[in-house]
């Protein structure tokens, strides 16, 4: 404590004496290597993302100059010219190919999508004119200039000059110390939306504005080389394991009155943001939050038990899971990290088949980086926001609106039809994204209370604020615009001739993760105090943890005109259940897939990225190691959580293992040639 005490006193005394002047005159190499390089990442801020005066990037960019360039002080003075050389170029560089690639992708370059970069940019004349740009190469005058001023320096003497003042190892520590203290202060304005896409890494734009750009890129590195040394280690356990798994559960398509039903016909499939069953139930004023999506599940079949699987890849793991029949990996995200794996699709067995695949999104195509996802998943084309015409008054929230989205993807579409035949196309919605606060755009719909029905019977006009204000409420009204969406999209495909023959699959992606006291109102109103019930009254809903994760259900909805089914599904059910699903209705057999037909059982596991499970009697709660009963008739023992719980961790572990070590592509051969063997 002494020894602490003595060193904040040496420490504050170094400071107070700190002669500025001696400081600077004996540095002026580093401090023009550290100015210009910050200049350089500002630089590239303005050409690119615009914000060069924002303080937060300024001050990520100036710690990490700062600790790099740190380690100057552990050369002798006449070598520490070469060192700040060598950083420079790296910064150089680093500058330059992200400029480069913003010029050309408008965003910033990846280690992990190096290898697709250089197969996208075509080399020759046409690099030329499109991609090199002289205000990409502008950073070079850092390096100019570093040469200038040290030959400068050189000719007054000035190492001879600085070098004896200079005490290396004070000076190490110090600005070391300085870089650090400054990365720090800078770590403490981050917030935990930050925090969370720096460790997701696939935003990029965002992270530049927010970071700066040596901090993305250093990060990029970190992550691209965890994802590889991963793969570098366990390979063959991990192998073995794999084969073990899928010799014992080879999965189970069997033949049941829903074989084939939809042999041939085209399959759209619907990605609905956001959309829970919450809403799909919800009623105010007696009227549907969400009526045309009630119609169609009413005449269609609907998976009412229905759960996104979906980890913090959010959107992009629902894409994966649906189409591959793989859980999302719990780190990072497969869009993202792993989307160059091989993978068996919905799409590339649709592929086979004959089907032309298609998928939709008005949304930059860099997002999730679906770029290079959907062309893995076995998409031929992806139409992206470049293929549609985005306005600022036929946007919301995130971008174009879904009404318009949909009316411009129904000529791309009908086309495409025309052109290539039988069709296989997702269309991902976006308006009713989080924060659902872009209200004058979603039209009317009112979350209060109007009407109240007397004693007598009599109805009687009311005023109570319930919903309107609160988060869930503004959700309420973003989802009645999307489902209005959904019913013009249904008579605009339908006025193209696309609904016949065609089957369409609805699927809500994940929750919209609303406030829970939110919740609470919504079930305990007390229109007396326009608060709560109390805890004690009879009538209350507890909203615990269970509550609120079973509330998180989304719909699944599969629909076609030519025949009304009338039919709900109950069975417990997970995104990774809907390919082999509907595999066996398209007459299809995947080999790999991680979940199970669903019309051919009564109970099922669905088994979630972070341990939970859930079947149709318990939701198991893996950290506390507690689960609830939902049925209550149901006999629960402990072999019966042990087995469901053996289910769920090796599920987790197959699927992990397939996308880290890239299993399928490795392995497959191996399997075919062990099944012939037997
Ligand atoms: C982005 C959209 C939303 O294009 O799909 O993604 P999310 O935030 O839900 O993952
Ligand atoms: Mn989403």
């Amino acid at each position: 404590m002494k020894k602490i005490k003595n060193k904040l006193i040496k420490i504050k005394n170094d400071i107070k004496n700190f002669n500025y002047k001696e400081y600077i005159s004996t540095n002026r190499q580093f401090i023009a290597f550290v100015i210009s390089n910050v200049v350089n990442a500002c630089l590239l801020r303005f050409f690119t993302v615009h914000n060069y005066f924002a303080i937060k990037p300024f001050l990520a960019d100036l710690a990490i100059v700062l600790i790099l360039g740190s380690f100057v002080y552990l050369f002798k003075a006449k070598k520490q010219f070469t060192y700040l050389m060598i950083v420079s170029i790296i910064f150089n560089i680093i500058c330059i190919v992200n400029s480069l690639y913003y010029t050309y992708y408008m965003s910033f370059a990846s280690f992990s999508l190096i290898a697709v970069s250089l197969t996208v940019v075509d080399v020759g004349d046409a690099v030329v004119k499109n991609v090199l740009q002289i205000k990409d190469f502008i950073f070079l005058w850092q390096l100019f200039f570093m040469v200038i001023y040290h030959y400068h320096l050189k000719r007054k003497k000035y190492i001879e000059f600085a070098g004896p003042k200079e005490n290396r190892k004070k000076r190490f520590t110090g600005t070391l110390i300085c870089g650090v203290i400054i990365y720090a202060l800078f770590f403490m304005t981050v917030t935990s939306v930050e925090f969370s896409r720096l460790s997701k890494q696939w935003n990029r734009e965002f992270l530049v504005t927010k970071f700066g750009i040596y901090t993305y890129q250093f990060n990029d590195l970190f992550k691209s080389l965890d994802a590889k040394f991963n793969t570098l280690f366990g390979y063959d356990n991990a192998a073995k394991d794999f084969r073990d798994y899928y010799n014992e559960n080879t999965i189970q398509i069997n033949e049941n009155e829903y074989t084939n039903i939809f042999e041939g016909k085209n399959i759209l499939v619907i990605h609905a943001e956001s959309i829970q069953n919450a809403a799909i139930y919800q009623k105010f004023n007696g009227e549907d939050v969400t009526p045309n999506l009630n119609r169609i599940k009413d005449e269609g079949i609907y998976f009412s038990n229905f759960y996104s699987q979906a980890s913090s890849g959010t959107s992009s793991d629902s894409e994966f899971t649906f189409a591959s029949s793989l859980l999302p990996v719990t780190n990072g995200s497969v869009a993202v990290s792993y989307w160059n794996r091989e993978y068996e699709t919905l799409q590339k067995m649709l592929k086979e088949k004959g089907y032309n695949t298609l998928s939709f999104h008005a949304n930059n195509g860099d997002f999730w980086n679906r770029n290079n996802l959907h062309k893995s998943l076995g998409y031929n084309t992806f139409y992206s926001k470049s293929s549609y015409s985005v306005t600022e008054e036929n946007s919301i929230g995130l971008g174009l609106s879904d009404k318009e989205f949909f009316k411009q993807t129904v000529p791309i579409l009908k086309k495409e039809y025309e052109d290539n035949g039988k069709f296989m196309a997702t269309l991902i919605m976006l308006s009713n994204h989080t924060p659902f606060d872009d209200l004058d755009k979603y039209g009317e719909f009112d979350t209060d209370i109007k009407e109240e029905v007397e004693e007598n019977g009599e109805k009687k006009i009311v005023s109570y604020p319930y919903m309107e204000g609160t988060k869930l409420g503004n959700y309420f009204k973003s989802a009645h615009y999307a489902d209005s969406a959904i019913g013009e999209l249904f008579d605009e495909l339908d006025e193209a001739g696309l609904l016949d023959n065609t089957v369409v699959v609805i699927y809500g992606d994940h929750d919209a993760k609303l406030p829970k006291g939110d919740y609470t109102r919504l079930y305990n109103y007390d229109k007396e105090t326009d608060g709560i019930l109390d805890k004690e009254d009879e009538n209350y809903v507890l909203v615990d943890y269970y509550q609120y994760e079973l509330n998180r259900s989304v719909p699944l909805i599969i629909w076609t005109k030519d025949k009304t089914f009338n039919k709900t599904v109950t069975t417990a059910m997970g995104m990774v259940d809907v390919m082999p699903t509907l595999s066996n209705m398209f007459g299809l057999t995947p080999k790999y897939a991680l979940g199970n037909d669903i019309m051919d059982l009564d109970n099922n596991v669905v088994s979630f990225p972070n341990g939970n499970w859930l079947t149709n009697d318990i939701y198991y709660n893996s950290q506390k190691d507690e689960y609830k009963v939902i049925n209550m008739n149901a006999i629960i023992d402990s072999d019966t959580i042990t087995k469901n719980n053996e289910i769920t961790s090796k599920k987790l572990q197959i699927s992990n293992d397939i996308i880290l070590y890239d299993l399928i592509k490795n392995e497959k051969n191996k399997l075919e040639r062990a099944e012939g063997d037997q």
